[in-house]
Order: C-alpha cells, then structure tokens, then sequence
C-alpha cells in the first residue's frame, strides 16, 4: 500500500480510537512503554476485548527495547545522516552499501530516527562521492538501483523517509557532459557541441577558474580542479536538474539535501536565492510534499535567513552547531552562571529569526568535528546534554551516524568519516576499507560499540534512543511556538534552569531542563497556572546523580544536566 495512504489510514483508525477514549489525537502511538520517558503513551481503548488482548499480546512479543514512536507525516522529523561507505558492510568487501544501510533499519528506527539523509550514492571517483559522474545510477561499491529501491521501499516500512544528497553547483570533471565540452574546445579553440553551456568557460584566468589543458580557456572549479561549476543559468542545465528529481521522485526519495547553496553563484546571494526558489519550486511541482533543506554554510543567522526568501523548505543551522556555534558556546558555556537564560534566549532568538520555513538543527556533520570533540570526550554527560539540549531545539533534527556512540574524528576530512563501531573492528558489518586510506585503529574510538552501548542503560546511545523518544512523543518541541517562563508569575527557577513552553495545535508542554553540570536545581511550578498535569518525560546525562524528586505541590528538584516534560 502506498504510505501515504497507509498512513492516513492508521491515522483516522487511531484518531477514532482517541476520540473515544478522550485523548488528544494528535499523534500516532506505535510502540511499547518505557519506563524511563514513556508515561505519556496514549492508552487505545475503545476496541473490543479480544483485540486489546491481542494488541497487549503483540506489544509484549516485540522487542523489550522498541521504542515509542509518534511518526507524524510531515518535515519536522529526526534524520539520520548516514555516509554509506563507513556504516555497514553487508557483502564482506571492507566498503559499506545500500543493503548495509537497509539491515540497520530496525536499528534506526529503534533509535527514533524519522528519515534519513544519505550523503552522495552515484557514481564518483571519489570515497566521498560529492563530484558525480552519473546521476541517474549508484555507484558499484554502494550497490545497484534494485539496491535502492530496495532500501526506500523498507525504510518506507519503517516510516522513515529518505533524502538524497542533490550536488548540482558542480559535476565530476570525469562526467560526460564535461568531458565532451573540453573535447570540443580542443578540437575547435573555442566551446561547441551539447555541453558547451553546461559550464562557466572564459578566457582569462581567475581564481576559482582551472585551465581546459593548454587552450587558453578556463573552466570554473570553486571547490577544486576535479569538479567543475555548472552554468546554473543554462536552460538545459535546468533540464536535467529538473529530470533528475523527477527520476529519484520516481523512485521514491522523499526529497533532497542541497549541497553548497552559496556556491550556485558564487558570492551572489540574491542570484542563489532566486535559482533555489526555481529548484525548490520546481520539485514541489514534481512532488507536492517533498522535503529540502539547504547547506548554507554561513556564519550569521541573517545570512542564513536570506536563503529562506527562497521558499525552500529549511535550511542548517550553521550559526548553532559546532564547538564554536550558539549551543555549545552559550547554554553549555563552562563559564557561565545563567545557562538555562542562554538557553531561554537562544531559542527565542531562533525562532525570530526564523519566522518562516523550518530550522534543521544538528551539532555536527560530516564536514565538521564530531560533537564528543567539542563537547569533550573525557565528558560523557556533556556529550549526552549536547544531544539533549539538541532534541528540544523546535525544527528538524540531524544526527550524523556514529555521534550517538560518542564516535570521534577532527581534521582532516577522512577522520570525521571512518566506519561506525557496530561491535567490534573485527566484526560483521564492520567498513575495513577506510575513507581515502585514512589509518584506523582501536584509539580512533573512544567510546564503546554500539553492541556494547545498547545493553548499558547509561550510555551515550541509549541517552541518545530516550532523547528521540521524547521529540517523537512530544511533537510540541519540534513544532510548537516557544515562550520562555523563567521570570513569569507561576514559576521560581534559578538562572542554570530553562522553563519553556511549546505550544502546538492547541496543546501545550513545558520542557524545564538544569543546564547545571554539577548540582541539583529546583524549580517551583503553578500546576494550575500552567495547565500541566504531570511529568511525562525525563532525561539524565547523569544518571548517577539520581533521579527528579517532586513532592506534588509543584516543587521538583532535577539533579544536574537533566531534562524534564510536564503535560
Ligand atoms: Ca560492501
Ligand atoms: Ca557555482
């Protein structure tokens, strides 16, 4: 069935279902209770008997660690970036693949992730595969087209949707197109033939521009010789950007990452904004609810706000990722004694900023340092408040593969792109073929596999898995419009504490999180003010400093770096 469908389906059942037992049908309960942040889980009665016992049944059959999953159908989702060539080895050849990616599904989904990102998939000469030789094909070492198709059909299973990375600033100076159009300006001293647009050629020498051999003429290459600029303005060149989404719509991506929006046109903004509002136009013509978020690599919110006027769909949060960006140099800054205002004012500041479209929020990515760096390897309670402070950010949420084991990796490009830790070096699935020959060992990791992470209550992963949970049991905090509470009427909190409120198709929560590293907090809560029942949901970096203590007059006390959602 299509998935749409099926899951309007499944959603007029629930929301029957809801409506006769009272509850908000707001969102689509799919798994099991859990006892660390599943207290809100929608109780479905209203079926008879025999069927309850049986949904009990089933419930119970599954596994102990599936996770509670409200999957609304729309872009506010939890992605998974994963680079194919490190994550997991399916055939045994040292390089990861589409097929790899498929068997991990269950684990992706388990971890309460909602789409994926796949970094480049055609063919390339390149480990990275950002410059493309083909757009319409997968490269050998991925696997094949049916691989796929395959990999879309189950992840659509799973209802997690799939996005492609869209390259289109530049081609690989091996593709056709551009072979042709050199081929052509040596036979005639002067560009011809089909392609002869397709690219930005000129005679004098620039920077940014590389010679078309010994010809006199020169061939635009922003990034580097291999991978020439296409003429975004060329008709033709349109053309074929429009028909290769149309191919992978065909096949059943549910939209794209834009790589390098501010290199379309080099140093024009206005000229970027004006051909993503084509792209992004054209492919929701293509496909009315497709997804695309734009890497637009800048360094101030008002840069990255002027992508917006394009009406693309969202766009990275440069200015909050890394160790150098708002989230980690304000809330999590070591020094400051009001983290928790930070934090109040960081989101607000966010959200007016970005008053339209939809942020994607990430700490990191496969071009930056992996956030246990920044966050401090040595910190494992910090790497997980990180994440923490990440799940309650409103937008959609990237995580890179791997950070949610503490996975480490700086400088170079290849060291930020090594093979996921599944188990151990040795093991199945392991991608022994290392990214551009970058040399592996036991110290290029630092925290335990993931095998060993998913049976330790403690660990960065399973922080991780209950931080996705919360977002996907409460679709307030990616969607709801913010008000910070710390200083109104019905609440007492010191300044490491951020009060918020998300409000969000008529339903509100409070999301209260100590951005206190080493001590309790207390906060006093107006139950009746508020209009909140009770504690749904809990985080703890630091899980052995114990647990939240109220004592049912509103007052709770939250030990150090934990969250905590009150509905
Ligand atoms: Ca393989
Ligand atoms: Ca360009």
């Amino acid at each position: 069935m299509n998935k749409r469908i099926a899951f309007r389906l499944i959603s007029i059942i629930i929301a029957m279902c809801l409506a006769i037992s009272g509850c908000s049908a707001e969102t689509i309960e799919t798994g099991k209770d859990n006892d660390m942040t599943g207290e809100n889980n929608v109780a479905v009665t209203g079926v008879d008997n025999a069927d309850a016992d049986k949904e009990k049944q089933n419930r119970q059959d599954r596994d102990d660690d599936a996770p509670t999953i409200n999957i609304i159908d729309d872009s506010y989702r939890n992605y998974y970036e994963i680079f194919v060539y490190s994550f997991y080895d399916s055939d045994g050849d040292g390089y990861g693949d589409l097929n790899g990616v498929a068997q991990k599904l269950d684990y992706i989904a388990e971890m309460g992730y909602t789409g994926i990102w796949l970094m480049p998939v055609h063919p390339s000469p390149t480990y990275h595969k950002y410059d493309i030789t083909d757009y319409y094909d997968i490269d050998k070492t991925y696997g094949s087209l049916d691989d796929m198709k395959n990999l879309i059909k189950e992840a659509h299973d799973r209802n997690i949707d799939i996005i492609l990375d869209l390259v289109v600033n530049h081609t690989s100076s091996m593709h056709p197109w551009f072979i042709d159009a050199c081929q052509q300006i040596e036979r005639n001293g002067y560009p011809e033939g089909v392609y002869k647009d397709y690219y930005n050629f000129k005679q004098e020498f620039e920077n940014g521009y590389t010679n078309v051999s010994d010809t006199g003429w020169y061939y635009e290459s922003r990034f580097w010789s291999g991978m020439p600029d296409l003429n975004l303005d060329c008709p033709a060149v349109r053309d074929e950007i429009r028909n290769i989404m149309k191919y992978w719509f065909d096949l059943g991506a549910d939209g794209f990452r834009l790589d390098a929006v501010t290199s379309y046109y080099t140093g024009n903004i206005d000229k970027n904004v004006e051909f993503l509002n084509w792209l992004g136009t054209t492919a929701h013509d293509l496909k009315e609810d497709c997804f695309l978020v734009g890497e637009a690599w800048e360094g101030a919110d008002s840069v990255i706000r002027r992508y917006y006027d394009s009406g693309l769909d969202s766009f990275f949060i440069f200015t909050a990722a890394t160790g150098e960006g708002s989230i980690v140099s304000g809330p999590m800054s070591f020094s400051a004694q009001n983290c928790g205002i930070k934090l109040n004012d960081l989101i607000l500041k966010l959200q007016n900023i970005y008053d339209v479209g939809l942020p994607s929020m990430f700490l990191g990515n496969h071009d930056t340092a992996r956030a246990a760096n920044f966050l401090r390897r040595s910190m494992p309670e910090r790497v997980k408040m990180g994440a923490g402070i990440l799940s309650m950010m409103p937008g959609a949420l990237f995580t890179y593969y791997g950070e949610e084991i503490g996975m480490i990796g700086t400088g170079e490009d290849p060291n930020k792109r090594i093979a996921m830790l599944w188990d151990g070096m040795n093991s199945e699935g392991y991608c022994t073929k290392t990214p551009d020959g970058v040399s592996v060992n036991a110290d290029s990791y630092c925290f335990e596999s993931v095998h060993k992470q998913q049976s330790d209550d403690a660990s960065i992963l399973n922080y991780y898995k209950n931080a996705m949970r919360l977002r996907n049991e409460n679709p307030e905090i990616a969607r709801g419009a913010v008000t910070a509470l710390n200083g109104t009427d019905p609440v007492v909190a010191g300044d490491q504490v951020s009060v918020t409120k998300r409000s969000w198709n008529g339903s509100d929560i409070i999301v209260v999180i100590n951005l206190n590293s080493q001590d309790e907090e207390s906060v006093v809560l107006d139950k009746k003010n508020l209009g909140f029942e009770k504690k749904t949901g809990e985080l703890y970096a630091r899980p052995e400093a114990g647990r939240i203590i109220e004592d049912g007059t509103g007052r709770f006390v939250l030990p150090p770096y934990s969250v905590m959602i009150l509905r």
